[in-house]
């Protein structure tokens, strides 16, 4: 494993092309203004530091993961600008215009449920024992888009550890933070928040479950989860759960927010399945973000393509039923 200081990232290596000549709107919202990542890029100057929104530093990564894919990853201007993220609004484009007032930073996640160990802690103490991994992912919405990803982040089964959960602990549950002054699509109600999710105990712990701290090797931006989210890449994209604020050891299945808003539709296990249809559209194939203005499509894989590390999980099950 090589873990490189910041002093050793040449700058173009984490400030992907659209990011390093970018549009003066596009680094407003992206908050990379004033950080000092974009020095010599002409560009941080023209900012004014009171205005910037949030702060997106660079972290220290490890990179070359056997987890990661070799597909080519979209640009950070793609990951940054057609999210799903109800907290903010319904459009693609809200996350990234609506979310600059959130405030990622001072964070705390609490802990709590069936572990020998819980309590509220400050998100720095929380993942400093973890090294970060950079994990190049694909990411299957179940509205039959697709991305490829380049998260940095923690394994979350390494985390879960840390916590001693109990012979009862056979969920976990992870919860978003609600904060209507400062997300916008909370004030309108578009769903029932806090936006909620949960995993098994042995998916948590499979190693391809992470949560990312960041992309590109910067710091999450805000419409992407900061500061911290949930990345499981064989299921749908609404199970990697945003900006979490509680992650808890249960001994019953969790309720899930798209789950309890359409049950027939959203089922708890999600797995991407391009044999089982949604009720209202086919799951067969998927449209590939930045590929054009219609967006090339290609066949989607059974457990997004991670079958060999997660189809062993679900031996024996109806996944029609467990859909
Ligand atoms: N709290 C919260 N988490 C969420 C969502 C959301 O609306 N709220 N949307 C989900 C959906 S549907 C997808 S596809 C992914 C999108 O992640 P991205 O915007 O970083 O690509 O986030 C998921 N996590
Ligand atoms: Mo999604």
């Amino acid at each position: 494993m090589i873990i490189r200081k910041p002093a050793d990232i040449n700058p173009s290596e984490i400030t992907p092309e659209s990011v390093f000549h970018g549009r003066r709107e596009f680094l407003r919202r992206a908050g990379l203004a004033g950080t000092g990542l974009l020095a010599g890029s002409g560009c941080a100057a023209e900012e004014d530091p009171a205005e910037d929104p949030g702060t997106l530093s660079k972290l220290e990564v490890a990179s070359g993961s056997p987890y990661s894919t070799d597909a080519e990853p979209n640009s950070l201007e793609d990951i940054m600008s057609y999210n799903n993220f109800y907290e903010f609004g319904l459009d693609k484009s809200d996350p990234a215009r609506l979310s600059g007032d959130f405030r990622p930073r001072p964070w705390s996640v609490t802990v709590d449920g069936e572990a020998e160990l819980t309590g509220t802690f400050d998100l720095d103490d929380f993942i400093r024992p973890h090294p970060i991994e950079e994990r190049v992912y694909r990411l299957r919405c179940v509205e039959a888009w697709s991305m490829v990803v380049p998260w940095n982040g923690i394994a979350l089964g390494d985390l879960i550890k840390r916590f001693k959960p109990t012979s009862r602990a056979k969920y976990v549950a992870f919860e978003t933070v609600v904060r209507p002054e400062e997300m916008p699509g909370q004030r309108r109600g578009v769903l029932d928040f806090p936006y909620v999710e949960g995993l098994t105990m042995a998916e948590a712990m499979n190693p391809l479950s992470i949560l990312a701290l960041g992309v590109y090797g910067v710091s999450l931006p805000n419409q992407n989860g900061a500061p911290i989210r949930l990345v499981v890449p064989w299921k749908y994209g609404f199970k990697s759960i945003k900006s979490i604020v509680r992650i808890s050891f249960t001994e019953k299945e969790p309720p899930t927010t798209w789950n309890l808003a359409a049950p027939r539709e959203y089922g708890f296990y999600a797995n991407v399945n391009p044999e089982v249809n949604h009720p209202r559209w086919s799951q067969a194939k998927e449209r590939t973000i930045g590929t054009g203005f219609f967006g090339e499509k290609k066949p989607t894989l059974m457990f997004n393509g991670y079958g060999e590390q997660v189809a062993s999980l679900y031996e024996g099950m109806d996944l029609r039923k467990f859909y």
